[in-house]
């Protein structure tokens, strides 16, 4: 099948990036002049709706309840819990004038809110009978990131921050709920077509403030792996710290359980990144804001030129009509040739030429912007060629990127290798670990590179050693350059 290249996409991916995300008017990273923030322009804007209509169909479905909680925490709250204060003193934004009066408390804006959700839970939540109890929200973060600021990827304003915040009546419940949220997440992902591995975190890059961490992460085209979900169960750290206490079964008192999980705007880089290729955007039909465009040829009479126009127009009514998104792109200043460009960098999955020849003798061309592929359909079955070709690009996109991610995995049981896989690029290294972390930070350092944590599930060792110490090995480490 024929393929557009993805050269630059590949070999120099982070201005791909910056590119694709300008040149189909996405995101406006560059120019808003607050580093680390962006803007979300109409185009970009409808992508993120409907990724979040997938994943609050998917929360929503699952008991979880949507809140809005206010975007400043005072700080004694954020205070509260110090292995959280800990880990996020450094990025905080802090409001400390009203006006010209300095305030009496300063004002954190939220990093994230477990701090000022699990003050509130401890007021509306009394009794083990109201759990377990799942809230989300959307909403933005601020974290004055220090490393490399980058549009999406790591912004200083989270725009899309979906948090999700659960409490449980024992430890057992809470675990149940880390795997309800993985489970939800693999759903998300998986319509997507995103492709995902899950790790354990290390002890040692744990969220702050959790028991532990479980991570999906995915490699970018360079190479580097991203984060682009977390689960946490948090224990019972900050309904300690909170002094929450609900009524249990047997009428004692305890900290119930919590765990949270999120995902950013990292998603929506990741699928423009993962499908996209040397002529921009390549976008799934679920998130793509509009899924076919029809393009008029307009040949050389008048009164033909009408007839075109008339049959582009009537077959957008009935693509309209059977549900797709779908736009007659009927521009009078612009030439065939400059439109297919056009919808072609905005990633619209299919698109349809209407010429004189289609309209006399009653067919259709469809192109696949994935594979670039034209097909002919008579005009009587337009309306299902486009369904079956749009589940078709779906599936093919989905295809094409696990088995990309397949092939940026590589499993070894020596150092050198790994260091040389992950140097030049080609991903994520899985070497045999013993579990400790001396070892662990040990081959970080080799590889100059970060640990990724251990497959989830659990996916035991036999028969090989840890390369750092000799001693058997229980699981594998991942590895890899990180964003
Ligand atoms: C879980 C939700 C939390 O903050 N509290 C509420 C928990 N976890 S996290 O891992 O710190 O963040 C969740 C996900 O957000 C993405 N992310 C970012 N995306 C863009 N820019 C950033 N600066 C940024 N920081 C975190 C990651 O995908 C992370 O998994
Ligand atoms: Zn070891």
């Amino acid at each position: 099948m024929p393929q557009p290249p993805r050269e630059k996409w590949q070999s120099d991916f982070p201005r791909w990036f910056d590119w694709v995300i300008e040149a189909a008017e996405v995101y406006d990273y560059g120019r808003y002049p607050v580093k680390g923030m962006g803007v979300w322009m109409p185009y970009g804007f409808q992508i993120r709706r409907r990724v979040l209509d997938i994943l609050r169909d998917i929360l929503d479905s699952t008991g979880h309840e949507e809140v809005l909680f206010p975007l400043l925490i005072p700080e004694h709250l954020l205070r509260k819990e110090s292995e959280h204060i800990r880990g996020f003193e450094g990025e905080v934004y802090w409001v400390t004038h009203g006006g010209l009066e300095e305030l009496d408390v300063k004002l954190a804006l939220r990093p994230t809110s477990e701090t000022s959700i699990t003050y509130m839970e401890s007021f509306w939540i009394k009794s083990y009978r109201q759990l377990p109890k799942k809230y989300y929200q959307v909403v933005s973060v601020f974290r004055y990131e220090t490393k490399a600021t980058r549009p999406m990827i790591r912004l200083r304003e989270v725009t899309t921050f979906k948090e999700a915040h659960t409490v449980h009546d024992s430890f057992e419940d809470a675990e149940r709920q880390v795997i309800e949220a993985i489970n939800a997440y693999r759903e998300f992902f998986d319509r997507l077509g995103i492709p995902y591995i899950i790790s354990r975190r290390p002890d040692w890059d744990k969220f702050a403030g959790a028991l532990y961490t479980i991570a999906f992460d995915t490699v970018m085209p360079d190479g580097r792996a991203l984060q682009i979900g977390t689960v946490h169960l948090l224990g019972q750290n900050f309904t300690r710290a909170f002094d929450f206490k609900i009524q249990l079964a047997d009428e004692s008192l305890d900290y119930p359980w919590q765990t949270s999980y999120g995902v950013s705007d990292r998603v929506i880089a990741t699928l423009i990144s993962l499908h996209g290729d040397d002529r921009g955007l390549v976008l799934p039909p679920e998130v793509a804001p509009i899924q076919v465009v029809i393009v008029p040829i307009p040949p050389g009479s008048d009164e033909d030129r009408l007839k075109v126009l008339e049959e582009a127009k009537r077959l957008g009514e009935d693509l309209a009509k059977a549900g797709v998104r779908v736009k007659v792109d009927d521009r009078e200043d612009e030439r065939p040739g400059a439109k297919f460009y056009y919808w072609e960098t905005k990633g619209v999955p299919l698109r349809i030429e209407v010429g004189l020849k289609e309209a006399k003798e009653g067919f259709v061309t469809i192109a696949r912007r994935d594979t670039l592929e034209k097909v002919k359909a008579p005009r009587s079955g337009a309306v299902e060629a486009v369904r079956k070709l749009l589940g078709e690009v779906k599936a093919s996109l989905e295809e094409r990127a696990r088995e990309y991610l397949k092939e940026r995995i590589m499993r070894t049981t020596s150092i050198d290798d790994a260091r040389e896989w992950v140097e030049s690029r080609r991903g994520v290294a899985e070497l045999p670990w013993c579990g400790r972390e001396e070892c662990g930070r040990r081959l970080e350092e080799d590889l100059n590179a970060r640990a990724l944590g251990t497959p989830w599930p659990p996916e035991p060792v036999k028969g090989a050693r840890c390369p750092v110490c000799g001693r058997d090995a229980v699981t594998w480490l991942r590895i890899a350059k990180t964003y």
